[in-house]
């Protein structure tokens, strides 16, 4: 999400109270704090605004924002080249992405319209429209989900676009804004929380934060600027191997977590 114009608009409680939370050694009864471990290092394009992250048969599919430079990449893994491509017209500012079946449902932030491509041509097949903005999106085998910077998760379903139900988000009681780049993880869904170097855990059927995982420190390069912020979660299911990278970061990390000790 975009920092310079909405940074006003934006609820900023809970990154103040997550930080706190942590730096108070979570002394109280509360859910776990996951540190990382790096298991591998690849290159990421810096000149990718990252609003969008996911794996699918091995592949990296990526989904960048800003008006007039968005687009939606298929890319390997390990090195980031880019197999195909195609770039998101110039006055959209593309959003979240989520692969279901042999279609690609694209977000964007704030026209409240998403785009549905053919996986294979990254063809636009139809658009849906929906309220309010777009953020960061995932799938599990049944549903969509999309964020829309507040502490709700909308589930949708991927063939009516239908919004089905809200997943209402809180931690200790407080409702969680900020729920940015999403993905579904072994039947929780982890989201980056804007502006933070935190990732929520989520139970999706209660929307209680069940975790939080401190990426603090994962980069120390000097960013491009205030935006260049962590977000991009990418599971690999099928060999249970997570990734994460931020807006123009030059790398993408494969991480392992580990609970820390209170
Ligand atoms: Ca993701």
């Amino acid at each position: 999400m975009y920092f310079l114009t909405n940074i006003k608009t934006i609820h900023r409680k809970l990154p103040v109270l997550l930080a706190s939370w942590l730096l108070s050694g979570a002394a109280f009864a509360s859910p776990p704090v996951y540190d990382f471990v790096i298991k591998h290092t690849y290159p990421h394009d810096t000149d990718a605004f990252t609003e969008g992250l996911l794996i699918k048969d091995g592949y990296l599919y990526e989904s960048t924002g800003l008006k007039g430079k968005s687009s939606i990449s298929k890319r390997d893994l390990k090195t980031g080249h880019v197999l195909m491509k195609v770039d998101v017209p110039a006055e959209y500012f593309g959003e979240g992405i989520a692969i279901f079946g042999n279609e690609l449902f694209a977000l964007t932030w704030q026209s409240q319209v998403g785009f549905v491509y053919d996986l294979k041509t990254f063809k636009v097949k139809r658009k849906f429209s929906y309220q309010g903005e777009g953020w960061g999106m995932t799938n599990d085998s049944d549903n969509l989900y999309a964020s829309d910077g507040s502490s709700d998760i909308r589930v949708i379903n991927p063939k009516t676009l239908e919004e089905v139900r809200r997943i209402h988000v809180t931690f200790d009681g407080h409702d969680v804004t900020r729920l940015n780049e999403l993905e579904w993880v072994d039947g929780e869904i982890y989201s980056n929380i804007w502006g933070s170097n935190l990732i929520a855990r989520i139970n999706p059927l209660t929307g209680n934060v069940t975790g939080v995982i401190d990426l603090t420190g994962i980069i120390d390069l000097p960013m491009r600027g205030p935006d260049d912020v962590l977000n991009g979660i990418a599971y690999d299911g099928k060999l249970k191997h997570l990734y994460v990278t931020g807006k123009h970061w030059p790398s993408l990390f494969e991480i392992e977590l580990k609970e820390r000790k209170k």
